[in-house]
């Protein structure tokens, strides 16, 4: 596995549970990866997934649910409780903790193999048997080659394994929303008991709780902003400004301990796989933070990639063989999720009345027609609720 991430991380615990040697390559150190905040929000399908395979212990106890969302938007709030349709609900668990679960799991219980500050990782042989990996050790300098059966591709949107892949041979495509983002997180209690959406003729603004002590906000703002131009008492005004709305309780203000502009666009590979590497999670497609929806493909991709690794030790090649298209399946949905709900978030500010009237109906019809709402809650737990 190139990556210790959500993806590579739960990879390497099912193949170790499988008794199968395996090898985690990462270039940063152990402390940055288990501190690293990002998501947030799980689905449950997801948790559970984890769970089956002995891997959401410390999640189940900690990690807080929700079960309603909220919409504020021409100054009033409107709840959309999506437990009450469809049964599910989400889990909240800051990625790093989850990220230090699946590490202690790996590397401490499992006694799987790791090696940190790994650098200039490179991708050899993948449509031979025997790939091979390279990598220049952190300690001694020189360059070292592990031989495998098959190489994860599990190094997130700024890895090397994606480009391994011969050019003729993938697709990349490529959506930019025209926005950035500006993601915080600040140390002070949820000003909320669910994640706000506030859609605003200014930008939208997100909140989200990460935990009893951190929550995490977002501003849109243009893209390649300097995140210089926030100071806190901007942030603060103009969080207030976007997510009011009539009887909404204050927010909380908090020292801002994260501040930087994301650039929202996204990507999905195809196919994710060439030869012997399988590209799992951000290395194989982004979402931009939108609907929440990275962390749970990652996931997604891990447990198909994990068990189709194990099956095929035992004779069976189908879960390797269905891989990719069973992973661009979920891919796709999310993406296609995030670009309708990316115009529900931005169409009010876009400057242009035509969107801003087009977006503002479909928020609407979540609250008129309980077809549209049932469609929405199913989308935004990723679950299906019939068939
Ligand atoms: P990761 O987590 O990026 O892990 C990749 C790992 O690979 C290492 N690496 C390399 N290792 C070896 N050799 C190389 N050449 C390497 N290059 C990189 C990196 O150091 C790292 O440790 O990818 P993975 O496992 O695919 O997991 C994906 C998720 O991290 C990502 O999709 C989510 O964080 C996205 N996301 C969210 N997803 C959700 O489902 N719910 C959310 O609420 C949510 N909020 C977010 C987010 C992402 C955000 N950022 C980073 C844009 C909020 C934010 C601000």
């Amino acid at each position: 596995m190139v990556g210790a991430g959500p993806a590579g991380l739960t990879v390497g615990n099912i193949l170790r549970a499988a008794g199968a040697d395996c090898l985690v390559l990462e270039t940063e150190t152990r402390e940055c990866v288990e501190h690293r905040p990002r998501a947030g929000v799980v689905e449950e399908w997801a948790v559970r997934g984890l769970e089956r395979r002995g891997l959401a212990r410390t999640l189940l106890e900690r990690a807080q649910t929700h079960t309603e969302c909220e919409f504020r938007f021409a100054g009033e709030r409107y709840r959309f409780a999506y437990t009450g349709l469809t049964g599910h609900h989400h889990f909240i668990y800051p990625q790093q903790f989850l990220v230090t679960d699946l590490l202690r799991e790996y590397a401490d219980v499992r006694g799987g193999e790791i090696r940190f500050g790994v650098r200039d990782v490179r991708l050899h042989g993948l449509d031979s048997g025997r790939p091979s990996v390279s990598y220049v050790c952190p300690e001694s300098g020189e360059r070292r080659v592990v031989t495998a059966d098959f190489v994860a591709g599990c190094d997130g949107a700024r890895g090397v394994t994606r480009a391994s892949l011969p050019p003729g041979r993938v697709r990349l495509a490529r959506h930019d929303y025209g926005v950035g983002w500006l993601a915080l997180l600040a140390e002070a209690p949820p000003s909320a008991d669910c994640v706000v959406f506030g859609m605003h003729p200014r930008g939208f603004a997100g909140h989200m709780a990460r935990s009893p002590e951190v929550t995490r906000y977002y501003l849109q703002c243009p893209p390649g902003d300097d995140p210089a131009n926030w100071p806190h008492t901007r942030v603060w005004a103009e969080l207030r400004e976007r997510l009011g709305a009539a009887g909404a309780p204050p927010l909380t203000e908090g020292r801002l301990i994260e501040k930087r502009v994301l650039d929202m666009h996204s990507y999905v590979v195809e196919p994710m796989a060439f030869g012997r590497l399988f590209l799992a999670g951000d290395a194989a497609h982004l979402t931009a933070p939108i609907a929440a929806k990275g962390l749970n493909l990652a996931l997604h991709d891990a447990f198909l990639l994990g068990d189709g690794l194990v099956a095929f030790l035992t004779g069976d090649d189908s879960g390797l063989s269905g891989y990719s298209a069973a992973c661009l399946r979920r891919a796709w949905d999310y993406q296609e999720f995030s670009q309708w709900l990316a115009e529900v978030y931005h169409g009010t500010a876009s400057g242009d009345a035509y969107r801003a009237g087009a977006s503002l109906a479909r928020l609407r019809r979540l609250f008129d027609s309980p077809v549209a709402a049932a469609e929405f809650a199913e989308r935004y737990l990723g679950v299906r609720t019939t068939g």
